[in-house]
């Protein structure tokens, strides 16, 4: 059986993460998409790196919650078979024992050099300019994608997809694409779906069942499922 799962920042919710739809998405009065996009960074590189060190300086303070450490113990079960794909750029499922986790949306725990365009793993702020460990350059941004940006791994994903036995969507919107496609295209290519989530989303129709409450008591329940 293979599984591929998605996740989406309502798996964080009750680790104290907020996510988008808190705060009706807005951060400092942007609207996200003003702070996440290219155009943003070039216009105003200060208020972009001070969004991302917020929230990467937020993450010493978060510990990750049963439904992170339910598809951890998944993974033992499961192994090779088991994929995390997750919109999510913090470092939970990591946290929480999960080695199988591919990060579209990139992760806070990382900085992407503009010049070289090396990565190398970052806990501190970047409004200083610190230079590139590699270049020298001053030239790091936090990497993530941003909107219009290509989300990282797409064929690696694409690839797996198309050999899914089970796909599981886990606190997410289905408001952001590509991700919100994924459950179609598994569809299409015969897999079962199920969607767990606080609440119905734009994409339950998609899904062959979904379940409705909080991620910490969902996901620990279905992985007892698969476990059983
Ligand atoms: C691209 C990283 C092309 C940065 C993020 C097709 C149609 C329409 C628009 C588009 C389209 N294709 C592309 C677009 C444009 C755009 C897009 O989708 N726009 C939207 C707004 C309409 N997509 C893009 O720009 C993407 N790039 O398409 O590139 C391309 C092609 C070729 C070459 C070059 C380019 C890139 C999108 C990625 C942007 N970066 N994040 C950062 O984090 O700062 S997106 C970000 O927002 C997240 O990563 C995530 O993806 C999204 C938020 O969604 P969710 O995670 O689902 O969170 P949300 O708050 O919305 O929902 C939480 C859910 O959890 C809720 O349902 C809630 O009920 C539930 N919940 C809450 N608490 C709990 C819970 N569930 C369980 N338990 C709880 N306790």
């Amino acid at each position: 059986m293979r599984v591929l799962i998605l996740t989406g920042a309502g798996i964080s919710a009750e680790s104290g993460v907020p996510t988008f739809r808190d705060a009706d998405g807005l951060w400092e009065g942007h609207s996200f998409e003003e702070v996440a996009t290219p155009e943003a960074f070039a216009r105003d590189p200060d208020t972009v790196q001070r969004f991302y060190d917020a929230r990467r300086a937020a993450l010493a303070g978060v510990e990750p919650n049963p439904a992170h450490q339910a598809l951890a113990r998944l993974e033992e079960a499961l192994g090779e078979d088991l994929l995390i794909v997750t919109q999510n750029v913090d470092d939970l499922h990591e946290r929480a024992g999960s080695t199988r986790v591919l990060h579209m949306h990139g992760a806070l725990t990382s900085a992407l050099c503009g010049s070289c365009e090396q990565r190398h793993p970052w806990a501190e702020p970047l409004l200083h300019r610190p230079s590139c460990p590699g270049c020298g350059q001053a030239a790091l941004r936090p990497d993530v994608v941003w909107f219009g940006e290509l989300p990282y791994e797409m064929e690696r994903v694409f690839e797996v997809l198309e050999r899914t036995d089970l796909f599981v969507a886990i606190g997410t919107s289905g408001a952001v694409y590509p991700a919100a496609g994924f459950v179609r295209i598994a569809v299409t290519y015969g897999a079962r779906t199920l969607e767990l989530n606080l609440e119905r989303t734009e994409s339950s129709e998609y899904f062959d069942s979904a379940r409705q409450g909080p991620a910490s008591e969902l996901v620990p329940a279905w992985v007892e499922e698969m476990l059983s």
